[in-house]
């Protein structure tokens, strides 16, 4: 199907362009379709709306949609389709903005997200929010209602001022009201999503404007590449000199990985740096991987004693937000005296937001990784082994107790012989992509399964949200095709399972594991009021989550033991068969919010 159409297929459009609300995006264009076209005149080629959006995005080889038809825009996925776009349709929109969350995420291109008007919109905004937290380039367009009615607040059909409403939930918010504009604001969109700290981008398409036709050539010459969106910014010599400085000085140096590093694709540099310093690491849940988390290095099974008696702190991407307790207090042994923080980040803003950093390297980390690695030769002193033989004595320590713990077969499985099973297949196969979302289900699995590449885990992230999980395993498996495991909490599934039908529908190569422990947290709480219903955080028990798959075509398999499980998951992984296994945890393993206890109110009250 070509781009671009004839008058005479566009005469459907005459209607709307005559309505007195409507605006013609280009005069010419409707007084000659106003005109009868003679028999034997050429032809003049126009083109509308949903072809200016289609090719404006090709154009910039964004060439996914993840989102949900409906009106205005079943069209609009229809034809992206025909034009040879991806088009991965949803059971709802929050799942498809998650799922263009994390594609911007592993691509760094911006991940288009497309919902219908006003109650789409909103559930595809939670996603948007969540992007713009967690500094993943996505772009939500929604259709919109006439604006002219919105306006007016005249009752239109999924009336709401969207754009309003996505404003303070996002880096930008565009809307497009004339087909030649919808080059730039598309280029608008790629440039507000891409540049600096990366973010959401809203974009509202009102529904006329689809239709709008104008001159194919110049509705071509009207579209924009945008030309280098995400430009290097190159730190200052003396911020760099600065924090080569303290890092010289330092007698406990670590350098703290977060997600940023791995965003940022600066992988061998960011591994030069840490090698060739000798300085041990902390990785954030989703910078886990950009080393081998089996990395000598690695101070992750040292965490709370790195963290409390490092002198000077290297954050790579990284907020000091309440992930990493504000870069204060107890986690930081705040009573033995201040650390000294050498933070790189894009956003200069984020600087000093929670305690003062000593010195601040402002520029993209591969610039800034690339900078501080200029200063470090041979004669670069390695940390003292007094330092790094503490940490590795702790580290020794915590493995050795971590593997006696792994090793045990109880039944019912709990958390670590089930997490066991899964940390044996990611070795196997580290170029699989790990989801993993809960309270528990995720805290444990998070220390226990090891990770060996750059962005394979995608996880709750910065607000440490439920309902990620099936719109991250979709966008993970589209983009990469390669494997993924989700590692799911019963209740955290719950949030997103409805689409195990798209990943079947898209036979995706997605295995997910239900920890089913029969509720939030675990299952043998008791309704203190004596009436019938059960506890707030008590499920259905010995649920099937495996038939939900079976339902719609996939392979659903119940494991009870530790071996049903790995011959299922090794089975899924090489078969590549959209599989759910129901892992039936014990129901009283499991703590009240997992490894945040302290921040729920009751427990931390009882503390
Ligand atoms: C880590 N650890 C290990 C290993 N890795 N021990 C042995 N082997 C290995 N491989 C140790 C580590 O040293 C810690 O012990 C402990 O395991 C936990 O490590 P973790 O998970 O890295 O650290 P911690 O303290 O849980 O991290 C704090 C946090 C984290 C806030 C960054 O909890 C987090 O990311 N939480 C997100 C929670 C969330 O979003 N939940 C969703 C909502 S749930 P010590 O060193 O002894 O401390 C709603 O209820
Ligand atoms: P984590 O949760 O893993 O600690 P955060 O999301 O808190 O990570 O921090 C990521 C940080 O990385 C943000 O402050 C963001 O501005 C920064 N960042 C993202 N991409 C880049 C980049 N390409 N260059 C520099 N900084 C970046």
């Amino acid at each position: 199907m070509s781009s671009v159409r004839t008058d005479k297929e566009a005469s459907t459009t005459l209607d709307d362009a005559l309505k007195p609300t409507s605006r013609a995006v280009d005069g010419d264009a409707v007084v000659r379709a106003l005109k009868p076209v003679a028999d034997d005149a050429p032809e003049a080629e126009t083109t509308d709306g949903f072809h200016l959006v289609i090719d404006a995005l090709k154009l910039n080889d964004i060439d996914t949609i993840f989102g949900l038809p409906g009106i205005p825009i079943t069209d609009l996925t229809r034809m992206a389709q025909a034009e040879g776009m991806r088009v991965i349709s949803f059971r709802h929109e929050q799942h498809a903005g998650n799922a263009a969350a994390a594609a911007g995420f592993l691509t760094q291109k911006p991940g288009i997200c497309l919902t219908v008007s006003a109650p789409g919109f909103l559930n595809g905004l939670t996603a948007l929010a969540n992007a713009t937290t967690n500094c993943f380039p996505m772009i939500l367009i929604s259709g919109s209602s006439e604006r002219e009615i919105v306006d007016l607040q005249q009752g239109d059909y999924e009336e709401m001022d969207q754009l309003a409403i996505a404003k303070p939930l996002c880096k930008a918010a565009f809307r497009v009201l004339h087909a030649e504009d919808i080059g730039v604001g598309i280029a608008r969109a790629i440039r507000s999503a891409l540049s600096g700290r990366p973010g959401g981008v809203y974009l509202d398409l009102p529904a006329k404007l689809f239709a709008q036709t104008m001159d194919a050539a110049k509705g071509k010459a009207s579209l924009i590449k945008v030309v280098d969106p995400a430009p290097r910014q190159i730190p200052a010599p003396d911020a760099v000199k600065r924090a080569l400085d303290l890092l010289k000085g330092a007698k406990k140096p670590l350098i703290l990985l977060g997600k940023g590093a791995a965003y940022a694709q600066a992988d061998a540099d960011i591994r030069a740096l840490v090698e060739k310093t000798g300085i041990p690491y902390l990785p954030m849940s989703m910078a886990k991987g950009l080393l081998p988390d089996t990395h000598v290095q690695s101070a992750a099974a040292a965490r709370s004693y790195v963290l409390q008696e490092a002198d000077v702190v290297l954050l790579i991407g990284a907020r000091l937000n309440w992930l990493l307790s504000h870069g204060k207090g107890k986690t930081w042994a705040e009573d033995k005296g201040a650390k000294q923080f050498i933070q790189i980040d894009i956003a200069p803003t984020e600087i000093d937001s929670n305690v003062a950093i000593a010195a601040p390297v402002i520029g993209d980390i591969g610039s800034c990784v690339a900078a501080l690695l200029g200063g470090i030769d041979a004669k670069w002193a390695k940390p003292p082994v007094e330092w790094t033989g503490a940490i590795a004595e702790r580290k020794d320590k915590n493995l050795s107790k971590m593997a006696v713990t792994l090793a045990a077969r109880p039944s019912p499985m709990n958390f670590h012989s089930a997490l066991s099973v899964i940390r044996d297949q990611v070795k196997a196969r580290p170029d699989a992509i790990v989801v993993n979302e809960g309270a528990n289900t995720l805290d444990f699995a998070r220390s226990i399964v090891d990770m060996y590449e750059p962005r394979k885990r995608l996880d709750v992230g910065t607000w440490g949200i439920m309902g990620i999980g099936m719109g991250f395993a979709v966008a993970a498996a589209v983009v990469t095709d390669k494997p993924v495991i989700a590692i799911e909490g019963d209740s955290a599934f719950g949030f997103s399972g409805m689409e195990v039908e798209t990943i079947c529908r898209y036979n995706l190569p997605i295995c997910i594991i239900v920890f089913n422990n029969n509720g939030v947290y675990r299952g043998t709480d008791v309704n203190a009021s004596g009436t019938a219903d059960v506890a707030p955080t008590v499920f259905v028990k010995n649920a099937r989550y495996d038939k939900l798959m079976e339902a719609f075509g996939g392979v659903g398999v119940n494991a009870t033991t530790a071996d049903e499980l790995q011959k299922a998951l090794t089975e899924a992984v090489a078969s590549r068969r959209p599989t759910l296994i129901n892992a039936v945890i014990d129901e009283t393993a499991g703590t009240e919010s997992g490894r945040i206890t302290s921040l729920n109110p009751a427990t931390a009250k009882k503390k």
